[in-house]
């Protein structure tokens, strides 16, 4: 390529060019690279073409068949089409917090009269929807119409959770990148990420200082506000997450997770245990709080009480509900929380809403209407969700396909994200008697374990315990009386030895000791604290010296969360280059003979590409030639059939 670039180069053909020609004409270089580029993204193609998609879950092509539309958006003011690549938009919450600070952010929102709205749909809806497999690319050709549609709203939740995991091992993008892209993109509204405390974004816990880097890293490139939970509501394990985004200057939203139904009679988890930790989070230092339903199972009555206890013990406290619409009844507690005093509550756009994700935002607005000031214009909420209509389209190989509400959350209490999980498990397997017995073994489980909080990673312990026990046949009596001989998934193990901190109550016994027997140990305290702390320099090395110079802190940060999906990552993007800027239909379907592919791989320059065919199959090499026209040039890649 650089002597196709240099015999291309006019001045070289000119025969003016000097001694340090090729050290002065930096474009030499960025024409190689542009054209390593469009070979990188051709031979991705050819692989998408003969061998079809790598993307883990898909199930067929996407709905959608034509590009989506960016819906318009109205002035309020003027009734006409807001031009929103132009027009800078309105004044957000972000700029009070960047202009005052937590604290006193955090304060203006308590006074605000009425409850303000988080939109979830770019991070946990479309993980209870769709998977998480939303690219960036279709965040970020919202994210303008975005910034002025929802300019009244506490935050858009953007980041953490899974989305992190799933970014690099699924979808072979880089979450910082995403991150940095769509904080350009939206400068007034706030960034929420979601926080797993003493575990980062990963499954179990990771010494101190990798969390108090990560949220640094966090913070520097854009999250405003970090909702911090523990999956057993383990204040030690909390306290880890809270003081890492004190140090780094972020939002504080110690969360209270909320477990099952509250008025259920006898039930573990009661108003005087939520409050008793409720206490602990104030005494800790937080800026919200957050309360996390994460199954739907918090019942407009029961809201009413905790919030209304919670707001009469602490009128200055602002207070922040997340939920899942899994069993119907988002709408209504939400409005009980805003009515008992709730000063932001979670929803999503219409058509990522409802069933396992969060209520919608309209519908929330309806309820509120003529009572509660939500802050955000309905018309604008609607006209936003168009885009969103057609992505539900785009990303139908996704689906659970969940076809109503499911009021056996109330027994099962599985998480809104693992209930359409469990349920694309048990219909890849073609066995729907699996989902049923899957629901049963999990409330069996979670009994067996002696009736934990169940979200990740505890919630994938239980899961993990119900499909064993479904697959070899076990009841709840088999499991107590085999346990030290049977073979139990790493994951059930981890949170026995104490991997996830320690579960209200304690652990089951004699069920602990005759799991772990002498394959593990029993952990008396924070697992934290056995951990050695990371060396980062030490990390850095290690990376530089397998991919080169260019290693950042993030490509630290991500490596230490997930050191294999990393260095996967990095041999996917040395394969095929960057793959975020792919259009998601052609990145999911490629193309058929004559249709073309526009690629904007980096700003003014497109690459335009067309199918032309594809070549027999070499008996020798069981390889095929797939021939493409880039740009107007003819270009052929050599792919193997692994079909
Ligand atoms: C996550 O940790 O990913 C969650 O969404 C928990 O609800
Ligand atoms: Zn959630």
């Amino acid at each position: 390529p650089f002597l196709l670039a240099l015999l291309t180069n006019e001045t070289f053909i000119s025969g003016d060019c000097w001694t340090t020609f090729i050290d002065d004409t930096p474009s030499l270089f960025q024409m190689i690279s542009s054209q390593n580029r469009a070979t990188k993204l051709l031979n991705y193609f050819g692989d998408l073409i003969v061998n079809g998609s790598s993307i883990k879950g898909q199930v067929g092509d996407p709905k959608l068949l034509t590009e989506a539309l960016i819906p318009e958006i109205d002035d309020p003011k003027t009734g006409k089409p807001i031009d929103v690549d132009n027009v800078a938009p309105p004044r957000g919450w972000r700029q009070v917090l960047l202009e005052e600070g937590p604290e006193a952010f955090a304060a203006k929102v308590r006074k605000f009269n009425g409850t303000l709205i988080m939109d979830t749909t770019w991070r946990d809806a479309h993980q209870s929807l769709l998977a998480t497999r939303v690219r960036t690319i279709d965040l970020l050709n919202i994210a303008p119409t975005t910034a002025h549609a929802l300019s009244g709203a506490f935050a858009l939740e953007c980041w953490g959770g899974a989305t992190f995991d799933v970014c690099m091992r699924f979808l072979y993008e880089d979450p910082w990148i995403r991150l940095r892209k769509l904080r350009k993109a939206v400068p007034n509204i706030p960034f929420q990420m979601l926080l797993r405390g003493a575990n980062g974004v990963a499954y179990s816990s990771l010494p101190d200082n990798a969390i108090d880097h990560f949220v640094l890293q966090a913070k520097e490139n854009g999250v405003d506000i970090f909702r911090v939970f523990d999956a057993l509501n383990d204040l030690e394990q909390l306290k880890v997450g809270i003081d890492a985004v004190k140090k780094a200057g972020g939002v504080v939203e110690a969360t209270v997770c909320y477990s099952g139904d509250m008025l259920k009679p006898g039930k573990k988890y009661n108003l005087e245990y939520y409050m008793e930790v409720v206490d602990k989070i104030v005494a800790m230092g937080t800026h919200f709080l957050g309360i996390k339903d994460m199954a739907g199972t918090l019942k407009p009555k029961a809201a009413k009480m905790l919030v209304g206890a919670i707001r009469a013990k602490y009128p200055d406290l602002p207070i922040h509900v997340h939920t899942h619409d899994s069993a119907g009844t988002g709408v209504a507690s939400m409005t009980e929380c805003a009515r008992a005093g709730a000063d932001v509550v979670d929803a999503a756009s219409n058509s990522m809403s409802g069933m396992t994700s969060q209520p919608s935002i309209s519908a929330i607005l309806a309820s509120f209407e003529g009572e509660i000031d939500g802050g955000l214009l309905e018309l604008m909420v609607r006209q936003l969700d168009n885009y969103w209509a057609q992505m539900r389209l785009l990303y139908s190989c996704f689906e659970a396909d969940l076809k109503g509400p499911d009021p056996e959350v109330y027994q099962h209490e599985i998480p809104g994200g693992q209930l359409t999980n469990l349920l694309f498990q048990a219909q890849q397997l073609g066995l729907g008697e699996k989902w049923l017995l899957t629901k049963q073994a999990y409330t069996v489980a979670n009994k067996l374990l002696g009736d934990i909080v169940k979200v990740t990673p505890t919630s994938k312990v239980v899961g993990d315990l119900a499909q064993f026990m479904v697959s070899n046949n076990l009841t709840e009596e088999d499991v107590n009386k085999l346990a030290s001989e049977l073979d139990f998934p790493d994951s059930v193990l981890d949170f026995m030895e104490g991997l996830m901190g320690t579960p209200y109550g304690g652990f089951p016994e004699p069920l602990r000791t005759n799991m772990l027997g002498n394959k593990r140990q029993k952990l008396t305290s924070r697992p934290g604290l056995n951990l050695k702390p990371i060396d980062f320099e030490s990390v850095k090395q290690d990376l530089i010296s397998k991919f080169g110079p260019d290693i950042s802190e993030c490509d630290i940060a991500s490596y230490i969360m997930y050191p294999k999906v990393y260095e996967d990552f990095r041999k996917v993007l040395d394969k095929y280059g960057d793959l975020s800027v792919v259009p998601t239909r052609s990145f999911l379907k490629g193309s058929g003979i004559n249709e073309e592919i526009e690629v904007d791989i980096q700003q003014g320059k497109k690459l335009i590409i067309k199918l032309l065919a594809v070549g027999e199959i070499s008996q020798q090499t069981g390889s095929r030639e797939v021939f493409f026209e880039l740009n107007g040039e003819m270009r052929s890649v050599t792919v193997d059939d692994k079909t």
